[in-house]
């Protein structure tokens, strides 16, 4: 059972400072000592209550962290694949540019997503290092598909892997 010394909830006592030990236990961060002073008047319904709310905390810290990972969430983009050297130089997409974009990312020039409605554009990657950027989204040069897999933002730059495309 975890016990948690008495806290006086009313007092305005903020919930990060509520530390959960290795052990489990869950006390009190800055104000430890004032905790230690009540540790006599422990009562159960507050006991429960505050480990409670020790669990929501650290629950919702978890949450946070996936949240800040960002990339980690799968998400589906649509837009036009371009290669991205002649959209970017020259503003070339569409069908009369798909063999030149075919051309040119067979030659190493990565494959981008320009998202439909907000010319966002995404640079494509594998979903793993040490892989070109899958045949099935060089395919779709020119084309608008929808991209799902994991977005990443560096420095400006948008990128997206490529989990499926459709
Ligand atoms: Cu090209």
């Amino acid at each position: 059972m975890i016990r948690v010394k008495r806290q006086d909830v009313t007092s305005g006592t903020d919930p990060a400072l509520l530390i959960k030990d290795d052990d489990g236990a869950i006390r009190e961060g800055r104000t430890a000592p004032r905790a230690v002073a009540h540790a006599n008047q422990e009562e159960p319904m507050r006991t429960l209550a505050i480990a409670a709310l020790g669990f929501t905390v650290a629950l919702g810290a978890t949450i946070a962290r996936a949240d800040e990972a960002g990339g980690q969430k799968d998400v589906s983009v649509t837009g036009e694949v371009v290669d991205t050297f002649c959209y970017s130089a020259m503003g070339a997409r569409g069908a009369s540019h798909r063999q030149c974009g075919i051309d040119c990312a067979k030659k190493g020039i990565p494959v981008g997503l320009v998202e439909k409605g907000t010319d966002k554009l995404y640079v494509l990657l594998p979903n793993k290092d040490k892989q070109p950027v899958p045949e099935t989204a060089v395919d779709k040069m020119g084309d608008t598909v929808t991209v799902t897999g994991h977005a990443y933002t560096k420095g400006g730059s948008n990128f997206l892997t490529v989990e499926s495309v459709k």
